[in-house]
């Protein structure tokens, strides 16, 4: 736990005092994942989604170097309009607070606040990974290690295809993160439901994530849980589709020498252009599944008395 002030919205200082489930969500989706204004809909769609299925959200940024956990309305809106926001990663976030700036936080980062403030729940669109030419870029998201470390169970809908979806897994296995996919064999791969690819794990039920994240802390394991949760059938794009247009923005990245923490937003601003648009719906429908999956979580670990 931290000694830092930590900046609670009204809404979830209220359920803090009423031991109400909490869900985290994290800000660079709104930054850098998504354009304005639909990044701005998307929070609210997600917002009411948690609060539908019975838990608080807790969006989690830096604003003027002080970390908030919940952004009230007006807070939420100018972090989703403002331009040139930093994108805060388990490295930047004490310099970025030292130094009274503003930033959204990314998986790893979010994890870090959310267990500062006690919430064990989280859900994202999708999580950072190794990316496909790692071999000789060493490009692996600081979100991996973050699982390993940080006791937070994580709802995103797979990894995307950006990435490198076997050696992310691999990763993920040598971290000795559990990586369960939520109601089906394979692991669902961000646009589409399925994939080729076996989960390591499989869960059927929302208890039943929830008794696994208590019995990690249980045996004094460290790191949280990832779950793969599909997106919903109608919202899916086939990968036949999709994986060509990742591969010419892949290339085109590679082209224009573009590397480090700027690589995942310059992927996902040209697949939004190259998908016109289609791949921004399915990442809205796939985030709102996700925030529903994890309020019931977050209601189970509530229930559990953790
Ligand atoms: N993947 C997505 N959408 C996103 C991200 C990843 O489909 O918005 C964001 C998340 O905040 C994730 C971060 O934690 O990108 C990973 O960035 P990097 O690869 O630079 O660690
Ligand atoms: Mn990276």
């Amino acid at each position: 736990m931290t000694t830092l002030p930590l900046h609670y919205s009204p809404e979830v200082a209220a359920a803090r005092a009423e031991a109400r489930p909490i869900v985290a969500l994290e800000s660079t989706i709104i930054t850098h994942g998504m354009p304005y204004p639909q990044n701005l809909e998307t929070a609210w769609q997600v917002e009411d989604a948690v609060r539908d299925a019975g838990a608080i959200p807790a969006t989690i940024a830096v604003l003027d170097g002080q970390l908030h956990i919940g952004l009230d309305e007006a807070r939420l809106e100018a972090l989703a309009r403002a331009q040139n926001v930093a994108k805060l990663s388990r490295a930047d976030l004490a310099v970025c607070i030292a130094t009274g700036g503003t930033g959204a936080t990314t998986v790893a980062a979010t994890m870090i606040s959310a267990h500062a403030a006690g919430i064990a729940t989280f859900a994202t669109g999708g999580i950072g990974g190794v990316h496909r030419g790692a071999e000789t870029s060493f490009d692996i998201s600081a979100d991996l290690q973050e699982l390993a470390q940080t006791p937070v169970t994580v709802v995103c809908a797979g990894a995307k295809a950006i990435l490198d979806l076997p050696k992310t897994l691999e990763v993920l296995e040598t971290l000795g993160v559990p990586v369960i996919a939520y109601g089906q064999d394979s692991l669902p791969a961000f646009w589409s439901a399925t994939s080729e690819m076996p989960a390591p794990l499989r869960l059927d039920d929302p208890q039943s994530i929830a008794r696994a994240h208590l019995a990690r802390a249980a045996l004094g394991l460290p790191g949280g849980q990832l779950v793969a949760n599909p997106i919903p059938a109608e919202a899916e794009i086939p990968a036949a589709e999709i994986i060509p247009i990742i591969e010419e923005a892949t290339r085109e990245a590679t082209a224009k020498g573009i590397t480090g923490k700027a690589v995942t937003p310059f992927l996902l601003d040209r697949i939004y252009t190259l998908t016109q648009g289609r791949s921004l719906d399915a990442n809205i429908a796939l985030v709102v599944n996700n925030a529903r999956l994890a309020a019931k979580i977050a209601t189970c670990l509530g229930d559990a008395d953790q």
